[in-house]
């Protein structure tokens, strides 16, 4: 087994990361930027190297700084967590010809589903549902229209460089095409330096549904079964849940399948997330992650595998130590990131926190690296922390959540607790009817309520 790993990354992942090293007897190294340097992850690395200044890209986004590091430490991998360098297939490129192991799949994977044009094609050849429309890149207003008038309104028409949202235009009749059709291009120029888009017929009330799954260096594929992350603002997931409240039993087997003979044909190595759009008993592609994900915990609460141990090991090459057979989908997990940002306008509240008590007890997983009287920083994104319940029920899981919300204290800065609380009141969620939509129109109605007032 590796001997010493260094985590390219910061935050309650990076702690995650070394906790699993530390049960598995390897070394860590954490990097860190200088606003990071009384970071949880520093105090409990083996070592920690500073990498660089604050901002991002001159620090866990800083290619030459991280492989320096890994050097004059002796590592021998580097696992990316999520975000920063995690689907940069540059950098495993540089991380694997500098002679370490990169904790991930190999860059040529990173990198075909990093074009969502080539990503659709690759798993509708291997045998996934796709949503209509193009085959591929659409490069004029007229090629366009066609395929709309095929398709039938509305449509997206979606950046191949795009993913997670950006990029978009949602097109409702032909005379709104050629404007949008203009519009989308020259944003997808602007933000990705790449013109290329392509349409889809626009799914009005889907779902978003996502299998986890894992590949080995010996051709193995499994998936872990399904994360439910609907519950999401401007395409920031705020809950997420497993299995899903949508999905019966004879479905999820069928997609996971789906989802796992992909993996093996296409020899995809490490942990992966392949995300649909579920709409009438209908599953979609819409892209693969090919990093850990925020939300992996929900899928190990009702697993019991340790997933980042588990990407840790297939690394180094090891089989996959779990076979579809001895894979058991238990009880019900949620999860809830928890921002320091005021509840009602998003806006981000670092600051020092003053008062700190983390929520326990049967049932109850904190993941986060915060501590009373640690100062949140302001130039990384403002989550900082992960509130995850498992219960028998999904039943049992919701009432668990709400108790140990409650629990939870943070002071000296605002956080989006009282916003998880409401969502824990509502009908739409505590019935599982919800889509993607339900949040945000949830929300605009609450804050016009207020206004009348
Ligand atoms: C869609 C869609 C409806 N129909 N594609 C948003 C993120 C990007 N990965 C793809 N997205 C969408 N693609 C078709 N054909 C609706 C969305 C979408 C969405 C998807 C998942 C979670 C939240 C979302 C919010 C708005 C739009």
């Amino acid at each position: 087994m590796f001997k010493k790993i260094l985590i390219a990354n910061r935050g309650e992942i990076a702690l995650r990361i070394i906790r699993a090293c530390r049960e598995m007897g390897i070394q860590s190294v954490a990097v860190h930027s200088t606003a990071d340097a009384n970071s949880m992850a520093v105090r409990l690395a083996d070592e920690s190297v500073c990498i660089g200044p604050p901002p991002g890209k001159d620090s866990y986004l800083n290619i030459p700084s991280i492989l320096t590091a890994a050097a004059v430490t002796g590592a021998e991998a580097i696992h990316p967590g999520y975000g920063f360098l995690s689907e940069n297939a540059e950098f495993a490129r540089m991380v694997e010809e500098h002679g370490f192991t990169f904790i991930g799949p190999s860059a040529d994977h990173i990198d075909s589903m990093g074009d969502k044009v080539t990503a659709k094609k690759t798993v509708m050849a291997l045998g996934l549902p796709v949503v209509p429309g193009s085959p591929g890149a659409v490069e004029s207003v007229e090629q366009g229209l066609e395929i709309c008038e095929n398709a039938g309104f509305p449509v997206i028409i979606k950046a191949a460089s795009g993913g997670g949202g950006k990029g978009m235009q949602v097109v409702k009749s032909a005379n709104e095409f050629k404007e949008a059709f203009t519009t989308a291009r020259r944003e997808a120029k602007a933000n990705f330096g790449d013109d290329t888009v392509y349409i889809e017929k626009y799914l009005e009330k889907p779902r978003h549904i996502e299998i986890q799954i894992f590949g080995d260096k010996h051709g193995n594929g499994i998936h872990l079964g399904e994360r439910d992350c609907s519950i999401q603002r401007r395409h920031q997931k705020l809950v997420e849940e497993a299995p899903s409240p949508a999905l019966p039993e004879d479905e999820r087997e069928a997609i996971g399948k789906l989802a796992a003979d992909v993996i093996r044909k296409m020899g995809y190595v490490g942990a992966g997330t392949i995300e649909f759009l579920y709409e009438d008993s209908k599953f979609y592609f819409m892209e693969m992650n090919t990093r850990i994900q925020v939300e992996h915990p929900v899928t190990e609460m009702i697993t019991g595998i340790d997933l980042i141990a588990e990407q840790i090991r297939v690394a180094y090459g090891e089989p996959l130590s779990l076979n579809k057979d001895k894979i058991k989908l238990r009880g019900h997990s949620i999860e809830i990131r928890i921002n320091a940002e005021d509840p009602e306008t998003f806006i981000p509240s670092p600051g020092k926190i003053t008062q700190f008590h983390a929520p326990g007890g049967l049932g109850v997983r904190f993941d986060s690296a915060i501590y009373g009287g640690y100062s949140i920083p302001p130039y990384y994104d403002s989550m900082i922390g992960k509130l995850i319940v498992h219960g028998r029920t999904r039943d049992e899981a919701i009432k668990r959540m709400r108790r140990a919300i409650v629990e939870t204290v943070v002071e000296g800065v605002k956080t989006t607790l009282p916003l998880h609380e409401w969502i824990f009141e509502q009908e739409a969620f505590l019935d599982g009817s919800y889509n993607i939509h339900w949040l945000e129109k949830t929300l605009a109605a609450k804050a016009e309520a207020k206004e009348q007032k």
